[in-house]
């Protein structure tokens, strides 16, 4: 082959040992995705593949970019939806490549097609990785956000949709109007219910449109919930030169990840599902323990090591657990203060799971950036840390640590580490916080400043002055400097 050959179906017959089984039948499209992100790439598209290889069916996945990145259609499609994950673990590199993949559409450029498929009963599942900011929810309500500009925008062209919830209002309203069955929708975001939570959104949305179908989604839509798991970093050279040396023919757009995957899920899809749990998924009645569990001890660190990385200077998860203080900090925080707000099954070893995943960030081949990580925090506190800050202040008990965590993102805010290097803060309130976080030349007016945002602290936790105490002897704390707080906070009781 040729140095410019690239990943394509003709060439497929010669990467036989990166395919998971030569025994491939191309499957019709049964799965439309919004959000055609690494993290679907390396997780939801490779369980389908085994379970089609498991147990063939048409599962076949349509992906879309909701951002109109037509860049990223062309640069898959140009690989015949082929993309190789990159798995880096200790031990090495393993380069997969994967099938499943069978189109991809690029909003609002390709409406037209989305909802020729979105029409057609053969797509049995919408799934969604878009982000937590991408449900467009009222924070305070769980509602669609009416104030959102795209979601004013689809209520009043609800022909030409652009938000997830005025986009799944029109594609279950084709599918009702047709007098056909709906489709199951699932959410793979990182909130917690998110089946629920997608479900809200897109009822109240409908709600305002068309009381009828909202009245149908709410009977005839199945909104599963799951969690999902698996460390995606974004695409580097490194992965591109890494699948090229591996395959022999170039792919533009592969996919790096950790070895480990988990996948929990809500075993209610009535229109049919993926042989998943031969991929090793989990089905069961209730995911919410798993989801929250997991948002808690692994996003809720995730968030806290980006956060004081940013401010310390370290560039990745692995650089910042290699530094033993900050290690010993989000162990305790996990023993101390979070698991024990964690109601897990008795076959849920809480021990073990902080273990694994104090394992997994030190894994050195990943690369995760912080800088990655750190982004929309305004999204990701609640779930992941204001949740069991809220949960702990109801039991009395003590958040020193957790309290850092968001005195650090508040520091952040600020757009500088702590010897001046200068760094974005992409979130959807930057805006509003940055300015915040740059006018306050205080501790207290930092942390008076932030507490103030609704969007982010419901009204009875911003007056909580127990967690304001706890803020400000962390703010203060950052103040030296990030190390100095997290030496401090590592040896805390
Ligand atoms: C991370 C997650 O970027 C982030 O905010 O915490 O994407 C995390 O890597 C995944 O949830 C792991 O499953």
């Amino acid at each position: 082959m040729t140095e410019k050959s690239t990943l394509s179906r003709t060439s497929l017959d010669a990467l036989e040992a990166h395919c998971l089984s030569p025994a491939w039948r191309e499957p019709d499209i049964g799965i439309v995705h919004l959000g055609i992100g690494n993290f679907h790439r390396a997780h939801e598209a490779l369980y389908t593949e085994e379970a089609m290889l498991a147990r063939p069916g048409d599962w076949g996945i349509c992906g879309v970019t909701l951002q109109g990145d037509v860049g990223k259609r062309d640069a898959l499609m140009a690989q015949d939806g082929l993309y190789s994950v990159v798995e880096r673990g200790p031990r090495g590199v393993r380069v997969t490549v994967v099938r499943a993949l069978r189109e991809v559409l690029a909003m609002p450029f390709d409406r037209a097609r989305l909802f020729e498929l979105f029409a057609d009963e053969r797509v049995r599942i919408v799934s969604l990785t878009v982000t937590e900011k991408g449900y467009c929810r009222d924070p305070q309500t769980g509602d669609a956000d009416f104030a959102h500009p795209g979601v004013a925008h689809d209520l009043a062209h609800p022909d030409e949709p652009s938000t997830v919830p005025g986009i799944l209002c029109a594609a279950l309203k084709a599918r009702r109007d047709a007098d056909k069955p709906p489709f199951t929708v699932l959410s793979c975001d990182n909130l917690s219910h998110n089946g629920d939570a997608l479900r809200q959104a897109v009822c109240s949305f409908a709600r305002k449109l068309d009381p009828a179908l909202a009245a149908w989604i709410e009977t005839r839509v199945a909104f599963p919930s799951t969690m999902v798991d698996r460390i995606v970093p974004a695409t580097t050279d490194a992965d591109r030169e890494a699948a090229h040396a591996a395959l022999g023919v170039r792919d533009e757009v592969p996919v790096p990840c950790e070895p480990f995957r988990q996948w929990v899920i809500e075993d209610r899809f009535p229109a049919g599902r993926p042989a998943w749990e031969t991929a090793g998924a989990q089905l069961v009645d209730d995911v919410a323990p798993f989801e929250i569990a997991k948002l808690r001890m692994l996003n809720a660190t995730h968030s806290t090591l980006a956060y004081l990385s940013m401010l310390a200077g370290f560039e990745t998860i692995s650089d910042a657990v290699g530094h033993a203080p900050l290690k010993m900090l989000i162990d305790a925080m996990m023993t101390r203060e979070i698991a024990p707000t964690l109601a897990v099954p008795a076959s849920f070893d809480l021990a073990a799971y902080r273990d694994a995943l104090l394992d997994r960030y030190a894994n050195p081949a990943l690369k995760h950036r912080c800088e990655q990580i750190a982004i929309d925090g305004s999204q990701k506190m609640p779930p992941r840390i204001l949740s069991t800050i809220q949960a702990r202040l109801d039991a009395g008990q003590p958040i020193e640590r957790l309290a850092l965590a968001v005195a650090a993102w508040f520091a952040f805010l600020r757009g500088h580490a702590d010897d001046g290097t200068r760094y974005p803060v992409s979130d959807p309130l930057a805006e509003r916080l940055t300015e915040a976080a740059e006018h306050a030349d205080t501790p207290e007016s930092l942390v008076d400043a932030l507490l103030a945002v609704g969007d982010v602290f419901p009204a009875a936790l911003a007056r909580n002055p127990v967690l304001r105490d706890a803020l400000l002897r962390a703010a203060t704390k950052l103040q030296h400097g990030a190390l100095t707080a997290i030496d401090d906070y590592a040896r805390i009781d």
